[in-house]
C-alpha cells in the first residue's frame, strides 16, 4: 500500500443487506476507492454474538461477499476478505480486551438493545463486540472508518481503547476517524419509522432487501407507515414521511425542496409508488450483478482467497509488533 489514508469498514453477514445497510454503509464504500486504500469485511465473527444457524451463516457470509462485490467493491482495487479467515483479529482482540473497562462496555447502547432481545443469550461475545470491533480497525491502523451513525459510539470506544493502550505502551495505533453521512446515515423501520430499519427485524414490511424484486419492493412502500395529513414536506413529527424522503432523496439525488415541489398537492399513495419505483430501479443492477456473482462460487473463492492473505500480510505485522510491546516473549 502507498501513502493514501486507509479506510477500514464492515458488515455483518446476519441476512441480505437491507436498504438501511446500503443507503447508510456500503453504497458509500464504492466511490472511496477512487481516493483511498480500501479494506472492507465481512464481519462472520461479530454475527455469532447472536445464535446463527450454522448453514445458513455460511450461506449469508458468501451471498454478503458477493453482494459487497455487486455494489461495486473491486477485489483488484481494495482488500475484500472475510473477517474469520485473518485470525489477527481474534488474537489483537484479547489484548485490546484487557485495555477495555467494564464500565465502558456495559454503556453501549448495541448491547442494551441487543440483550433485551435476546435475554436468553447474553453472551460475553456480545458483551466484548466493540472490543472486537476496534481490533478489526486497529489491525490495519486504519484512518478513517465508514458506517451508519448507529456504529459511532463503538468508534468513539476504538478511539478510547487505541488511545488508552498508545498511554500505556507508547504511541502506536493511529486514532481511526468516523465517516458518517449527513443525509441517509439512519433509514428507519417502514412499519416504525422511530426505529433504525434492522435486518433482524421480525416484521418482512419493516425492511426493504436489496435483493427483493420490484413487486415487493413497491408493495413494502405501499404499506409504509406514515402520518393522517396529506402533505409531503420534511417536518419534525412526520417521523415516517421524512424517512421516505430521506430515502427518495438517496436514491434519485433531488433535495427535499424538490422533493415537495415534485409532490404538492399529491397524495401520499403517489409517492409511496414513486419511493417504491425509484429504489426497485436504482437496486436492479445491484440484483442482477450479485445473480451473476453468486452463481460463480470458483471465482468468489479466488477473491476472499486473495483477500485474505492481503489482510494477514498487513495485519500479523501490526499484531506482531502489538504483542511485542505488551511484554510477550518474541516467538522468533
Ligand atoms: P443487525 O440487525 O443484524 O444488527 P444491521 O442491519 O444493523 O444488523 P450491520 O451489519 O450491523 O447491520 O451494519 C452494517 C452497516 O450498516 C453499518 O455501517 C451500520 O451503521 C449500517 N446500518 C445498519 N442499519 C442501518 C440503517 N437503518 N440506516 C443506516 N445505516 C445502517
Ligand atoms: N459492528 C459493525 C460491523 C463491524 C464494523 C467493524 C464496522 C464489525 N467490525 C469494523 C466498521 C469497522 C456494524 O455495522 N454493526
Amino acid at each position: 500500500m502507498d501513502d493514501k489514508k486507509l479506510i477500514f469498514s464492515a458488515i455483518q453477514p446476519t441476512g441480505t443487506f437491507t436498504l438501511g445497510n446500503y443507503i447508510g454503509a456500503v453504497r458509500n464504500w464504492a466511490p472511496l476507492q477512487d481516493k483511498y486504500d480500501c479494506i472492507y469485511c465481512i464481519a462472520d465473527m461479530h454475527a455469532i454474538t447472536v445464535k446463527q444457524e450454522p448453514a445458513k451463516l455460511r450461506q449469508n457470509s458468501l451471498a454478503a461477499y458477493a453482494l459487497l462485490m455487486a455494489c461495486g467493491m473491486d477485489p483488484k482495487r481494495s482488500i475484500l476478505f472475510i473477517q474469520s479467515h485473518a485470525p489477527t483479529h481474534a488474537l489483537l482482540n484479547w489484548v485490546l480486551c484487557c485495555n477495555t473497562q467494564f464500565g465502558e462496555l456495559s454503556r453501549m447502547t448495541q448491547f442494551k438493545d441487543k440483550s433485551q432481545r435476546h435475554p436468553d443469550d447474553v453472551n460475553a461475545g456480545l458483551f466484548t463486540y466493540p472490543s472486537l470491533m476496534a481490533a478489526d480497525i486497529l489491525a490495519y491502523n486504519a484512518d478513517m472508518v465508514p458506517v451508519g451513525v448507529d456504529q459511532k459510539q463503538h468508534l468513539e470506544l476504538a478511539r478510547n481503547i487505541a488511545q488508552r493502550f498508545n498511554q500505556r505502551y507508547g504511541d502506536f495505533f493511529t486514532l481511526p476517524e468516523p465517516l458518517i453521512l449527513e443525509v441517509g446515515a439512519k433509514v428507519m423501520s417502514l412499519q416504525d419509522p422511530t426505529k433504525k430499519m434492522s435486518k433482524s427485524d421480525e416484521n418482512p414490511n419493516a425492511c426493504v432487501l436489496i435483493l427483493d424484486d420490484k413487486d415487493t419492493i413497491i408493495r413494502k412502500f405501499k404499506r409504509a407507515v406514515t402520518d393522517s395529513e396529506a402533505e409531503v414536506v420534511f417536518r419534525e413529527g412526520k417521523d415516517g414521511i421524512n424517512n421516505l424522503m430521506t430515502i427518495y432523496s438517496s436514491v434519485t439525488g433531488k433535495d427535499f425542496a424538490a422533493i415537495e415541489a415534485e409532490f404538492a398537492g399529491k397524495g401520499y399513495g403517489d409517492f409511496k409508488l414513486a419511493v417504491g419505483e425509484a429504489v426497485a430501479d436504482h437496486l436492479e443492477p445491484v440484483r442482477t450483478e450479485f445473480d451473476r456473482l453468486i452463481a460463480d462460487k470458483a471465482y468468489l473463492k479466488e477473491c476472499y482467497t486473495t483477500g485474505a492473505e492481503q489482510a494477514m500480510k498487513i495485519s500479523s505485522r501490526i499484531v506482531s509488533k502489538v504483542y511485542h510491546k505488551v511484554g510477550f516473549v518474541d516467538p522468533r
